[in-house]
């Protein structure tokens, strides 16, 4: 099951204007930033007030990568809605026997080395959503 919203992630063309705008006119925090090469992104990871609250930046690192596609067609937006699970193998399990489609075989490596995977959008109302077991 979903634990909790871990981030709302959101496709921007340029990340570090982007960081200044969110710290600027929200007054969040740049707490984490990092190239995740296989994802073709690079991204941030802001803190929303002291809640543990989070959002996520993330810039195209290549034309043929998922975010810049997602810019091409929608612009920059929201792009993904993700969730935090204690076991991402036995989250995975239950939702593909509610038929719903991963996008991969097994978990790749998300943000601070958790394991991620995504449902298609298609099955789950238009968003795409991801899933994220931290690292330990
Ligand atoms: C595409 N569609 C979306 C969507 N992207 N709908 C909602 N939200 C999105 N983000 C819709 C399209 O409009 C289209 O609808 C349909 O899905 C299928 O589109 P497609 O052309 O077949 O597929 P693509 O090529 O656009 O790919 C979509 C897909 C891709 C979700 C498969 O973006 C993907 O593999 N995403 C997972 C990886 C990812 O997003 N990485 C970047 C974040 P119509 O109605 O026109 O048919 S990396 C990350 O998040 C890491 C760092 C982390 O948090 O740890």
């Amino acid at each position: 099951k979903a634990l909790r919203i871990d981030h709302v992630g959101i496709a921007v063309p340029d990340l570090d204007a982007a960081i200044i705008f969110y710290e600027n006119v929200f007054g969040m925090r740049c707490v984490h930033r990092e190239t995740n090469d296989e994802q073709g992104v690079r991204e941030a990871m802001l803190a929303v007030g002291e809640g543990g609250d989070r959002l996520q930046l993330l810039a195209p690192l290549r034309p043929d990568s998922a975010i810049a596609k997602f810019l091409d067609r929608s612009g920059p937006g929201v792009q993904q809605l993700a969730y935090t699970v204690a076991n991402i193998d036995e989250t995975s399990a239950t939702l593909r026997s509610h038929g719903l489609r991963l996008l991969y075989d097994q978990p790749k490596r998300g943000t601070a080395d958790s394991r991620i995977n995504f449902v298609h959008p298609k099955d789950a109302g238009g968003v795409l959503v991801e899933l994220v077991e931290p690292a330990r």
